[in-house]
């Protein structure tokens, strides 16, 4: 099945280009149920970086649940807010957008998804919102870890990389290296939210309100609208999962504009892997190093690089074998 899509009108510096003509996207719509999943996954992956997912599984009342408590949150007063903040990264944070000065009309939450690790849950942040918000986003990281494992296995499964579990256990794992952000975007004449990028983590798993903002760049550069689906996920291959697949898969550039009409809400799941584990194309996909197309790195590394750039900035080109 596939969703028709609208070409944006806006290019990254929000000049309407007047030489795009209007051509629509295909956006890939997996169902999860269907047996022919694994091999539409791949195919999306490798097309557009990006595609939908429906008959997920994730229980609706707990996704309102979420949305309740998350916009009551961006509802408090900005000074009750400021007190979660500033994100160093994780917290809650207003306009600038990572340490390198980039800034967006959004507000955001950014927690750690990884239960294990002694600041989990005990932010500031968290330990200010009601108790059914806390087990609400518990419940939701533990949904998307999920979610995120069962592509992942699907892609290796499609892809015949042994064992099966290799991808996913990357999520799965105690140490995996995973967050959830929350972001606000006020409703507003058209204006960058979340300036163009690509996710340097394996996927993302995004769920947002029926607002058109969400934009992604497809293999030619131009932008094409994401049509909103509250029912739907959204899922995106970052730069990690680029690498491993030796460029087979690429990472989406996206970025978010205001909708005119009403404020958007989004729910990102970022699927990382563990701080120590060393990303490098998968030796079953390309057993020869010499056609390696990156350097291996460990994800800690790589993340610390991440944070060294700036949003829109190519971030794997370090990495890039010359
Ligand atoms: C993009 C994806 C995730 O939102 C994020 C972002 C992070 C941040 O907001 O702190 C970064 C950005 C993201 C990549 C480059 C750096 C780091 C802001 C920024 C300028 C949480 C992530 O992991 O990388």
């Amino acid at each position: 099945m596939v969703v028709l899509s609208q070409r944006a009108t806006f290019e990254s510096n929000l000049y309407v280009n007047p030489k795009c003509k209007p051509s629509p996207a295909l956006i890939p719509v997996i169902d999860l149920t269907n047996p022919d999943a694994k091999t539409l996954i791949v195919k999306a992956c490798e097309e557009f970086g990006f595609f939908k997912v429906i008959n997920h599984g994730v229980r609706p009342d707990l996704l309102t649940l979420l949305e309740q408590e998350v916009t009551k949150f961006f509802a408090l007063h900005q000074s009750l807010k400021d007190k979660a903040g500033p994100p160093d990264p994780f917290g809650y944070g207003s306009k600038r957008i990572g340490p390198n000065g980039d800034v967006g009309s959004v507000e955001y939450i950014l927690l750690n998804a990884n239960p294990h690790l002694p600041s989990h849950n005990t932010t500031a942040i968290f330990m200010q919102t009601p108790a059914n918000f806390r087990e609400a986003v518990e419940e939701y990281m533990e949904e998307m870890k999920e979610m995120a494992s069962k592509i992942l296995e699907m892609v290796a499964e499609e892809l015949k990389i042994e064992p099966k579990e290799k991808l996913s256990k990357l999520v799965k794992v105690r140490e995996s290296d995973s967050c959830l952000r929350m972001n606000h975007y006020p409703e507003k004449e058209q204006e960058m939210g979340f300036g163009e990028h690509t996710d340097p983590q394996l996927i993302s798993v995004l769920r947002s309100n029926e607002t058109e903002s969400l934009q992604i760049c497809v293999k030619d550069g131009s932008w094409f609208t994401v049509p909103p689906d509250h029912s739907s996920f959204f899922v995106s291959v970052g730069d990690t999962l680029q690498v491993m697949t030796n460029g087979r898969f690429k990472s989406v550039k996206h970025r978010v504009i205001t909708d005119t009409k009403r404020s958007r809400l989004s729910m990102i799941y970022f699927a990382g892997p563990p701080l120590t584990e060393m990303i490098a194309p998968l030796s079953c996909l390309v057993p020869n190093q010499d056609d390696w197309l990156y350097n291996e790195f460990t994800w800690s590394l790589y993340k610390s690089s991440a944070y060294k750039t700036k949003l829109g900035d190519h971030r794997l080109g370090l990495f890039e074998k010359q």
